[in-house]
This record gives C-alpha cells, structure tokens and sequence, in this order.
C-alpha cells in the first residue's frame, strides 16, 4: 500500500499535460504498480487502487495496442460503483520489451517509463560477455540508461570479468558489486535518484533478487535461498514496482530464458559503438562487413583491434533484427488493412 504525492512517483508537468488534452475532469493520472492477469494495481493521489481495463481500451488491445504495462502512467477513472477503469495509457517515454513467444515479433512489454536499466551478471563460471552484449541491446532499445552490474565480487579476483565487461560495455559503465559484504553497492546508489525508476535484467542466479534486496536495505525480494519458506516475501513471478527507502523505484524480473530482440533501432548502434564507428571507414556506405573490398571492420579484426567473436555476434543480431523487422512489417500492414476494412463497414451499414 502507498499514498504518496504523484511527483513522488515521477509525475512531473508533462505527464499532467498529456492528462489534460484528454478533457475530462474525471480522470486521474496513476502508476501501474503491478499486474495479476486481468486486474492492475495502479498507484493514485488517492491511494493503491484495483483496476480493469474500459471496454474501448480492450477493444484497442484487439486492433494491436498495447496493454497497460508495470510502471505505466494511465488516465483512470473511479466509477460510483467502487470500481476504477483504466481508460488510457499515457505515451510512454522508455519502454522495455521481449518478443512474446519463440519465433514471435510481437512486443511483450516487460516494463514501461524506466530511467536505468541494471543488466546484473555474477562474477563465475558462467559469466558470460555475449550475453550481457545481448542484455545491452535490448536495454538501449528501451530507451533507459543500461548498466552493467557485476555481482559476487567476494568470489574471487574481478580484473579479468571487468576486462572482459568493460570491452562489450561500450558506452556505459561497469560496477562490481557484492551483496554478501557490501562492497561497491554505494556507487549504485547514484542512479537512484528519488522518483526515478530501474529495472534488474539479467539470467537467472546471478543476485538480481540480492541485488534489489541490498540496495532495499531489507527482504523486500525472495532470493535462491529463502524461495523455499518465502514468508511474506516476493518471488520474482510477476513483475511490479517496489519502493526503494531512498524514493526511487525498482522492477526485478525473473531470469529471461530466451533473450529475443524487438526492432532493430538506436539500441543495436550503441551497444556496438566501437564496430559502428569503424564501419564508418569503410569504402562502401552499406558494406556488410563480409568480403568487401575496403571494409575497415574487417582490417581491424586482422589487425587483432576488433575480436573476430564481437564481429560474428554483430552479425547474428543483424539477422535477427532484420527477420524481426520484416515480420513486425507484415503485422502492422495486416492490421492496417483490419482496420480499414472495419471503417469501411461502418460507412456502408449505417446504425439505424
Ligand atoms: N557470494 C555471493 N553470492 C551472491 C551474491 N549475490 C547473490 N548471491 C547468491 O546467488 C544466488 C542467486 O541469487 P538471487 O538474488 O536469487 O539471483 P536472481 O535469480 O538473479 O534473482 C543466491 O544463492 C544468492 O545468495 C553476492 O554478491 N555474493
Ligand atoms: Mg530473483
Ligand atoms: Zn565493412
């Protein structure tokens, strides 16, 4: 439960602006807290409210919307029956997606209006670069601030992970961290700025729980070892926001089985910065970086700047941000065609 001024929730004027070109005096700006199937739990100047989506918003959904997601701002509406209607989601400024199924390209949007995103990886035998190049790119797509997040430290000599870190962290920094002795975790403290939101991403095990619990000062999340009694503690199965002592937010999620991206956009540039910028030496504008003449990127691996594993993980994501964009294309052009096809049928059939 939460009543807390909205500004204390990141609501700040142009939120407020977008709720008044909606024009309507009953509707309240609120926070999607968390999501149990149908029902939301929103945050309100009035408190922690129970909602369900309004007819028009579900029939939105149907025509390819999105659904209201964790951390969402929403106009809403309390009915004199008791009941509180989400009546719009509010354009959201980061928005943090996976494809929905295996094979899929439609967007699952994980959490909405996030500022930071940690992309936690422990320190270990199964630490793993590739993975947390791919974690990076699905957070610079979401448009929040990745970090990268090593947890662990206490297990052993960290030069080498951070070595390794540090070179596919292109643009962000890096921090070791440990949740059994404290260490590192006050330089985290820094992107936790009061009202502002971030999200643990990142495999199962590697001390997201930890993570969120140490930087919490308190259990606020069931780790490996209390899931079992977890008592009064959240498992990570549903994603919701919780407050931190200091008033910034936090999202955990559970491990990610599968790492699928969305679209193709800014977020794979920036996670392969270093790679781009190369590219931009080569002799052809869309040289694929395979057997062309003049490729910079290719000089560069055989001069041993650029690994040979950072080309080829570039050009797998390539592939399948361009599968991705090429099935997301055929959705929109079908739904675009529903649509019309609806509009037209309500010109010919007039209601009375
Ligand atoms: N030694 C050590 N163990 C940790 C650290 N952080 C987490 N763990 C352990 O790693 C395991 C997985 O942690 P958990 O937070 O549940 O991982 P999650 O699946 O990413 O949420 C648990 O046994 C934790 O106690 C750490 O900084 N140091
Ligand atoms: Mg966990
Ligand atoms: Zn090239």
């Amino acid at each position: 439960m939460l009543t807390a001024p909205l500004h204390e929730l990141g609501w700040d004027d142009r939120w407020a602006s977008q709720l008044d070109a909606l024009d309507d005096e009953q509707l309240v700006g609120a926070r999607v807290a968390a999501q149990h199937r149908g029902a939301y739990v929103l945050w309100t100047e009035l408190g922690e409210l129970h909602a369900e989506l309004s007819g028009k918003l579900r029939h939105d959904l149907d025509v390819g919307a999105d659904a209201p997601a964790v951390g969402d701002w929403v106009a809403a509406r309390a009915h004199a029956s008791g009941t509180t209607t989400i009546q719009s989601v509010l354009r959201r400024r980061t928005a943090f997606a996976r494809k929905e199924n295996l094979g899929g390209s439609i967007a699952q949007v994980l959490a909405a209006n996030v500022d930071t995103i940690f992309v936690v990886t422990g320190l270990g035998e199964d630490l793993s670069a590739r993975r947390v190049e791919r974690y990076l790119t699905m957070a610079w797509e979401s448009g929040a601030q990745p970090v990268v997040v090593l947890t662990k430290a206490d297990l052993g000599d960290i030069a080498d992970a951070m070595r390794e870190l540090q070179a596919v962290a292109v643009g962000t920094n890096v921090h070791a961290v440990s949740n059994v002795t404290g260490d590192g975790l006050d330089d985290l403290r820094s992107y936790l700025a009061p009202a502002t939101t971030a999200v643990m991403l990142g495999s199962s095990g590697v001390g997201k729980s930890s993570l969120l619990n140490s930087l919490a000062g308190t259990e606020l999340m069931a780790t490996k070892e209390v899931a079992a009694d977890g008592t009064g503690r959240h498992t990570t199965t549903h994603r919701e926001l919780l407050r931190l002592p200091d008033g910034a937010f936090a999202i955990d999620t559970p491990g990610l089985r599968e790492i699928q991206l969305f679209t193709a956009g800014e977020g794979f540039d920036s996670a392969f910065d270093d790679l781009e910028a190369l590219a931009g030496d080569c002799r052809f504008t869309d040289c694929a970086h395979l057997h062309e003449p003049g490729c910079a990127v290719l000089a560069a691996v055989d001069e041993g700047t650029l690994a040979l594993d950072r080309l080829r993980s570039w050009r797998k994501l390539q592939r399948e941000l361009e599968s991705i964009a090429a099935r997301s294309d055929r959705r929109l052009r079908e739904a675009r065609k529903r649509r019309w096809k609806e509009h037209t049928r309500s010109i010919r059939k007039p209601k009375w």
